[in-house]
């Protein structure tokens, strides 16, 4: 029997970036998820957002007979953070997350990027989401804010949407082969 090669994928952000919803809707499996409801501060700050993941979200897709990817997503909130230590370990690239619409967002992006170079040499893509809202910076507002020294890519997807979602995990899983 051909031996399954596995690829784990870490999938960052900040709170609210799209990182329950990417592992939903690429997971074959139903994601493991650990979340809980928010409290009313956070309520406030995130209209319409009820739960938050407290230590894990963890989802499979096959790629090939031979290929599957195991995705993880960490909490965004700064308290959680060790959990990034953890789970890192064996990971061979890393999707991060960016919230078009608050710029917060993006330099919490940034600090997690910096944080996974500093322990790892894997490759990292930035995924832009919520691009389809209205106070959505552009595409080159974010570009600039993210500095982006290590000139990673940076690419929009939606995490509620199948191909986009799939599209952007690709594209890193193409730097990880090319490594
Ligand atoms: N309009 C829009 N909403 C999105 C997008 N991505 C995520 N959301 C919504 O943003 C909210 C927070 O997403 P969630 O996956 O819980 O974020 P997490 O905190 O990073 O796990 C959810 O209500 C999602 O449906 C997007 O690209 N566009
Ligand atoms: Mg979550």
């Amino acid at each position: 029997m051909q031996q399954k090669k596995i690829f784990k994928i870490l999938i960052a952000g900040s709170f609210g970036s799209g990182k329950t919803s990417l592992v939903r809707t690429l997971s074959e499996i139903e994601p493991l998820t650990t979340e809980k409801q928010i409290s009313n501060s956070q309520e406030r700050l995130f209209p319409g957002k009820k739960t938050t993941t407290v230590a894990l979200d963890m989802g499979k897709l096959k790629i090939a007979d031979d290929l599957e990817i195991h995705l993880f997503a960490t909490p965004g909130q700064e308290r959680f953070s060790f959990m990034l230590d953890i789970l890192s370990k064996g990971i061979l690239g890393a999707l991060v997350l960016v919230d078009a619409t608050n710029l917060a967002s993006i330099d919490e992006a940034k600090n997690i990027a910096k944080k996974i170079r500093e322990l790892y040499e894997i490759p990292i893509v930035y995924g832009i989401t919520k691009t389809d809202e209205e106070n959505a910076k552009s595409f080159e507002e974010i570009q600039i804010h993210l500095g982006n020294e290590d000139d990673a890519k940076i690419i929009k997807l939606d995490p509620r949407d199948f191909e986009s979602s799939k599209r952007a995990l690709l594209e890193l899983l193409k730097l990880i082969l090319e490594q």
